[in-house]
């Protein structure tokens, strides 16, 4: 088999890049080792920055995102139990935050990319990469997971295939640099069948630990609770899931929280990483697999969309003028965002976490910082452009 860019995963930035290169008149496969009803059934991210959203518009993939999303002008901060609001809306200049469910964009991406008659190998075994530093690297693939073994001869090679996936092995150790940082606590995440107790997300600190109450639609709720990063889900009973959210979101003033039936839950670990460089010889590494960031300031999705957005615009470059520098600039240009998406993530993780490392003096910094951000005109227009995605930048 023989195509110009070979992507190794079907997740948003797998899907999104082949959807660029299609509409760039440049050719792709995509190799994906789950099953099409995998990926479409895996329950992740939620919020969608402005430039997300306008990617898929221009991609002509939005039209159900257009009309099922929420789309909220504000968020709220919550400790010492009370609200208070950040008007995102006004505070950048008319920006949204919209509320689209991770799955839902993979069903919208492998829809629209089927239709167009795009080759994405679903179920697929013992991915490999080869030949990265010649003129014409290699995927190896099981077509079927037992099936025959297949050889996908590629120009580039986009390694989209997440934390875990074989594309960041494949650059030699020595010649990359990985900077991580791991959280002491996780998310619990449940989704439930109940109406919207809030019309916007609450994002709350709280002397048991952080809370976040998102959505999904208005009979589906998305909710989250901070709990040690080693807990096991069996030691959450229904019961103690909403006793904890119960204490962690309702306020003073009267806030409740509505119940219903969980009907799925589960616990995921934290951590802050990215590797440099991003790239080896013909392969550019997008998305989770290049870096991770905590879920708190809702960034990894829409990372991977201005990740692919970059490398597109170098292969674009490379096919209509046989220009490269694009292409080697790749890592640069894409680490100056993912750093400033890192700090943020991390910091509205260290501000909304409870950690029991902390001495009182920190505690009460953590306080004061809240109260910055929320009653500091300069310090909520900082958060909210950081919240709703700061601009792609070229150089
Ligand atoms: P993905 O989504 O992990 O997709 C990688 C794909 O590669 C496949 N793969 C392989 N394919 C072939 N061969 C192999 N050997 C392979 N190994 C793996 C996988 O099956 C998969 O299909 O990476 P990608 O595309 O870089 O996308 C990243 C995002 O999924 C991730 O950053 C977000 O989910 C993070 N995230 C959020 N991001 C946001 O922008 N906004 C949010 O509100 C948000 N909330 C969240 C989140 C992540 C969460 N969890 C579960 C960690 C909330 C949570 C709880
Ligand atoms: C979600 O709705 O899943 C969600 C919302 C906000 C976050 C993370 C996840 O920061």
């Amino acid at each position: 088999m023989r195509t110009q860019v070979g992507i190794i995963g079907a997740g948003p930035a797998g899907l999104l890049l082949s959807h660029q290169l299609h509409q760039m008149g440049i050719e792709s496969v995509i190799v994906e080792n789950r099953t099409q009803a995998e990926i479409e059934g895996t329950i992740r991210a939620g919020v969608l920055e402005q430039g997300t959203v306008d990617l898929m518009n221009r991609l002509g993939v939005g039209s159900r995102l257009m009309k099922e999303s929420y789309f909220h002008e504000g968020f709220e901060l919550r400790f010492k139990g009370k609200g208070h609001r950040i008007n995102v809306h006004e505070l950048t200049g008319g920006k949204y935050v919209t509320v689209y469910a991770q799955h839902e964009v993979i069903k919208d991406l492998v829809d629209a990319r089927l239709r167009q008659g795009g080759a994405i190998h679903f179920n697929v075994g013992e991915v490999s990469l080869h030949d990265l530093d010649s003129e014409l690297p290699k995927i190896r693939f099981r077509q079927d997971k037992e099936g025959e073994l297949q050889e996908l001869v590629c120009d580039y090679i986009a390694g989209c295939d997440g934390f875990h996936g074989p594309s960041r092995p494949a650059i030699p150790h020595s010649l990359r640099t990985e900077y991580q940082k791991i959280y002491p606590f996780g998310w619990l995440g449940i989704l439930t069948e109940a109406p919207v107790s809030s019309p916007e997300l609450i994002y709350s600190n709280h002397e048991r630990g952080f809370a976040l109450l998102s959505t999904r639609s208005s009979k589906i709720q998305r909710l989250y609770l901070q709990v040690d990063a080693k807990d096991d889900i069996a030691n959450w009973s229904d019961d103690r899931i909403w006793s904890e959210l119960h204490n962690r979101l309702e306020t003073k003033e009267g806030f409740r929280l509505i119940e219903g039936p969980i009907f799925q839950k589960g616990i995921v670990s934290m951590r802050s990483f990215v590797c440099d460089p991003m790239q080896y010889g013909k392969l550019f590494l997008a998305g989770d697999a290049a870096h991770i960031v905590p879920p708190t300031g809702a960034k990894g999705l829409n990372l991977a969309a201005s990740d692919v957005q970059y490398l597109a615009r170098g292969l674009d470059a490379y096919y209509k003028r046989g220009q490269t520098e694009l292409l080697e600039r790749y890592t640069d240009v894409c680490l100056r965002r993912v750093w400033k998406a890192e700090r943020f993530s991390m910091v509205m993780t260290t501000m909304l976490h409870r950690n029991h490392d902390h001495s009182p003096f920190e505690r009460q910094i953590q306080l004061a910082e809240l109260d910055y951000v929320t009653s500091s005109r300069a310090a909520s227009v900082s958060l909210a452009e950081n919240y709703v995605g700061l601009p792609m930048e070229y150089h």
